[in-house]
């Protein structure tokens, strides 16, 4: 197992120029959340991660220093009522070549405890791990969309 995961850092390394990431091949490759009004202490980002590693890998969390705690979110419609509970693993699963999409209405990454109201222009870090890869450290983008 450590043999093959060197490998595929060596592999890495030659494919940087192609666009490889220093993540082992996983890629976070648009990161955006909206304004939000003063008093609202969450947020929803939005992120799609892509594998670009000949490996499978897998979301395993994030973090950031605007939130408390950042959770994978399912955002899910019943007689048009909203609601949003914890995303089943199987969406947080990234094949090889695969990607993982996230967008309002949808799959997200909830920021819970906000420290400070997010306004247009921001750029706020977020940290993802992944499985089998190095962390991602990806710049959500504030803006209204
Ligand atoms: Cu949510």
């Amino acid at each position: 197992m450590r043999t093959r995961r060197r490998i595929g850092s060596v592999a890495c390394v030659a494919l940087l120029v192609a666009g490889c990431g220093a993540s082992g091949g996983v890629v976070v490759v648009d990161a955006w959340t909206r304004p939000t009004p003063p008093g609202v202490d969450s947020a929803a980002f939005y992120v799609t991660i892509e594998n670009r590693g000949a490996a499978p890998s897998r979301y395993l969390g994030a973090t950031s220093p605007v939130c408390a705690v950042v959770v994978p979110h399912l955002s899910t419609f019943d007689d048009d009522v909203a609601s949003m509970g914890d995303a089943p693993s199987a969406v947080l699963e990234l094949a090889a070549g695969g990607r993982i999409e996230m967008e309002p209405n949808g799959l997200h990454l909830m920021c819970l405890g906000l420290t400070a109201p997010l306004a247009e222009g921001d750029e706020i870090a977020v940290d993802v791990e992944l499985d089998g890869a190095d962390p991602v450290v990806a710049t959500v983008i504030v803006e209204q969309r």
